[in-house]
C-alpha cells in the first residue's frame, strides 16, 4: 500500500501527503482547514451545532452517468447497459489527466472499510484524493482511518481508489472502474457518487462484480425493520432508483394511530444492502455504509421527522440555501419560504426569483448513529434475515400502488423490467421513463443479463425465499395530484405486505401479480376513500400492453445473455394481458 501511495504521489505530484487516521482531533483540524480554504461554510452553531455548508461547482451537482465507465478486458463483460472503455486506454488517458493534477494541493490518503470490522464480507479501500470535502464526507459515510488499517492487516488486498477533482471540467470527467484490478480512478468531479468512491463505485459497481463471482448480492437497497403491536420484528429491503424514496421509507414514521397501537419502524440502511445466503439458507442483509448521504428537498417534520433530527447537528449540507442568520433552507422545508437568502450557488434569492433556492439534488451527510430510530442491529456483521424485498419506481401513470410477485422468478422479472422517471440525482433531463432494473442500471459492474441470471440462481440456495413486492408511491391523477399520500402512510401498504408474509390475508390474482382487495388496506385516519384507493390500484390493460412491449424491448438488449426464464415471464405477462 505504501508503494502504491508513493507511485501515485509521483504521478499526481501533490505538495504534501496526509495520511488520515480518522480521529476526532484530525477531524477538527481538517474542518478548520476546510473553512479556511472556503470548502466549508460554518453554519449557525447555536441552532445547527457542528454543521457546515458546502457549495459544489455549478456543473458538478449530480452523478454523471455518461462519464462513468466499466473497464473490463472485453466490452462484452460490461454488457449493453454500461459505458465501456478498454482498460489500457482508460489508464493511459486518465494518467495524462492525473499527471501533476495535485500540484499545490495536498493528497489525502483515506483508508476506509465498507462493511463491519471483522466481517468476511467487509472490504477495505484506500482513496487518494485532493478534495477535503471528500475526506470529511468519507469519514461520515465509511469506517475510516485506523479501523480500516487494522482490517488491512492479514488481508492481501484493498480497493485502490484514486481521485482528483482536476479543474471540475465536465468535458474531462471520467469515473472509471477496473473490477479485474480492484481499482477505481475518478477524475474531474467532487460530487458524492462520483467522488466518495466507497459508495456507488466500490460498494455497488465493484461489489456487484465480486458478488456475481462469489455468490452474494450488492444492491441499491434500503434495509428496514418493522415491529408490529405484538412485538414481532420483520426485516425488509427495498430497491428504488435514485431519489425515489429509499431514505424516506427506511426512516418511516408510523401514522398516529399505528404508533398508538404499538407499530415501530427502525432503520438499518437507506441506500446500499449487501446480501448473502446464510447456513440456515436465509437471505441476510447488511448495510456497508456508516452514514447517510440523503436528499434534502422535500424533507420536513411531517415527511421525515427522523431525518430532520439526523441533520440537526454535526452534518454537512451540500447545495442548500443559506439564511441570513446562518441557518439553512430548502424547498419543502417546514414553514414558509424566507423573504431573502443566498441560493445554493451563493447568489441572492427571493421567492420572486423564479428558480430553486436549494439544488433539487442538495444533500445532507450525517452518521447512522444520529438516527433516533436506528435499529439496534445496525452494527451486527451478520446482518438481518430478510422476509420481503420491495421494488419500486417513480411512475406518474400506469403502475399500480402495490403488486406482489407470483414467485421469485416473477419477482426477478418485476425487478428486471422496473421503469422509473429520471430524477435530479443524475445529470440529464428529469421525468423521462427509463428502465432501471433493480434500481441498478447505473451501478451494475458487469453484464446486466448475467446479473439477472445471478438473481434467478441465488434463490436455489434459499429456503424460504423472501417474497417480492412492487410499489409505486408516485402515481398521479389527471390534475397531477398524487393518488397516494406516501411517506408515513406507506406503512399501511407495508402492513399488507407483512400480512402476506405471514399468510394472514387473501389477495386477488391480476395479470400483473397478486393485489390487495381494497378493503384489506387500512385507510382509517386518512382523507382518502375506497374509490380513490381503487384508482391507485387500477390496471389499464391498453397502457399495460404498451408497458409490457417496452419491457420486452429492454430485455431484448441483453441478447443471448437474457435468461430463458425472463423471456418466458414476459410471454406469460403478455398472455395474461391479452386474456379476457
Ligand atoms: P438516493 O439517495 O438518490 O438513492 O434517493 P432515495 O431513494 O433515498 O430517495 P429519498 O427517500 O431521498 O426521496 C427522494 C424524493 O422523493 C424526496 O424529495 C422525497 O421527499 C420524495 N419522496 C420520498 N418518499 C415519497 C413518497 O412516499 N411519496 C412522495 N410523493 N414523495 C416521496
Ligand atoms: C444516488 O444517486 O443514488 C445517491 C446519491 O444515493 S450518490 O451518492 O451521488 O450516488
Ligand atoms: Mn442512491
Amino acid at each position: 500500500m505504501r508503494r502504491w501511495v508513493e507511485e501515485n504521489a509521483a504521478l499526481c505530484q501533490p505538495q504534501a501527503v496526509h495520511w488520515c487516521d480518522g480521529t476526532e482531533a484530525e477531524f477538527q483540524t481538517l474542518t478548520q482547514r476546510a473553512i479556511a480554504e472556503g470548502v466549508l461554510i460554518g453554519l449557525n452553531q447555536k441552532e445547527l451545532p457542528g454543521c457546515f455548508l458546502h457549495r459544489s461547482q455549478a456543473n458538478d451537482t449530480a452523478r454523471t452517468e455518461h462519464c462513468t465507465y466499466i473497464c473490463t478486458s472485453t466490452q462484452e463483460m460490461a454488457g449493453p447497459t454500461n459505458n465501456w472503455m478498454d482498460p489500457e486506454k482508460a489508464y493511459s488517458l486518465l494518467r495524462t489527466h492525473f499527471s501533476a493534477s495535485m500540484r499545490q494541493r495536498t493528497m489525502y490518503v483515506v483508508p476506509f472499510l465498507m462493511g463491519h470490522p471483522g466481517s468476511p464480507l467487509a472490504k477495505v479501500g484506500v482513496e487518494l484524493t485532493d478534495s477535503l470535502y471528500v475526506v470529511l464526507n468519507m469519514r461520515i459515510m465509511t469506517r475510516m482511518g485506523h479501523v480500516a488499517l487494522q482490517e488491512l492487516r492479514g488481508r492481501n488486498t484493498f480497493t485502490r481508489c484514486l481521485h482528483s477533482v482536476g479543474n471540475y471540467d465536465p468535458q474531462h470527467r471520467y469515473i472509471c472502474h477496473f473490477p479485474q484490478d480492484n481499482t477505481i480512478w475518478s477524475y474531474g468531479s467532487g460530487y458524492g457518487g462520483n467522488a466518495l468512491l466507497g459508495k456507488k463505485c466500490l460498494a455497488l459497481r465493484i461489489g456487484s462484480f465480486l458478488g456475481q463471482q462469489e455468490g452474494w448480492l450488492a444492491e441499491h437497497m434500503l434495509i428496514m425493520a418493522i415491529t408490529d403491536p405484538k412485538g414481532a420484528i420483520t426485516y425488509l429491503t427495498g430497491a428504488f432508483p435514485s431519489a425515489c424514496g429509499k431514505t424516506n421509507l427506511a426512516m418511516l414514521e408510523p401514522p398516529a394511530q399505528f404508533k398508538k397501537a404499538g407499530w415501530k419502524v427502525t432503520t438499518l440502511g437507506d441506500d446500499i444492502a449487501w446480501m448473502y445466503v446464510d447456513k440456515e439458507r436465509r437471505l441476510r442483509a447488511l448495510n456497508p455504509e456508516s452514514g447517510y448521504f440523503g436528499v434534502v428537498p422535500g424533507t420536513n417534520r411531517k415527511t421525515n421527522p427522523n431525518a430532520m433530527e439526523i441533520l440537526s447537528h454535526d452534518s454537512i449540507f451540500t447545495n442548500v440555501a443559506l439564511l441570513p442568520d446562518g441557518q439553512v433552507w430548502w424547498e419543502g422545508k417546514d414553514g414558509i419560504p424566507p423573504a431573502a437568502c443566498l441560493d445554493w450557488m451563493g447568489k441572492p434569492w427571493t421567492p420572486q426569483s423564479n428558480r430553486k433556492a436549494a439544488h433539487p439534488n442538495s444533500r445532507f451527510t450525517a452518521p447512522l448513529t444520529h438516527n433516533p430510530a436506528l435499529n439496534e442491529r445496525w452494527n451486527d456483521p451478520a446482518g438481518v434475515a430478510v422476509s420481503a424485498i420491495i421494488l419500486g419506481g417513480r411512475r406518474s401513470q400506469t403502475v399500480p400502488l402495490i403488486v406482489e410477485a407470483f414467485d421469485w422468478r416473477h419477482g426477478v422479472y418485476l425487478g428486471a423490467t422496473l421503469g422509473s422517471e429520471t430524477t435530479a440525482a443524475a445529470a440529464g433531463q428529469v421525468g423521462l421513463v427509463r428502465r432501471d432494473p433493480m434500481a441498478m442500471l447505473p451501478f451494475c459492474g458487469y453484464h446486466m443479463g448475467r446479473y439477472f441470471a445471478h438473481w434467478l440462481n441465488i434463490s436455489d440456495r434459499m429456503h424460504p425465499e423472501p417474497r417480492i413486492f412492487f410499489v409505486n408511491w408516485f402515481r398521479r391523477d389527471e390534475n397531477g395530484k398524487f393518488l397516494w399520500p406516501g411517506f408515513g402512510e406507506n406503512l399501511r401498504i407495508l402492513e399488507w405486505i407483512l400480512k402476506r408474509c405471514k399468510k394472514a390475508v387473501q389477495a386477488r390474482r391480476t395479470p400483473l401479480g397478486w393485489m390487495p382487495y381494497p378493503e384489506d388496506i387500512d385507510l382509517q385516519g386518512l382523507e382518502m376513500n375506497r374509490a380513490e384507493l381503487e384508482k391507485a390500484l387500477s390496471i389499464n390493460k391498453e397502457e399495460w400492453i404498451e408497458e409490457a412491449l417496452a419491457q420486452g424491448e429492454f430485455l431484448n438488449q441483453m441478447g443471448n445473455e437474457l435468461p430463458a426464464e425472463l423471456k418466458q415471464q414476459h410471454e406469460e405477462l403478455l398472455h395474461r394481458l391479452h386474456s379476457p
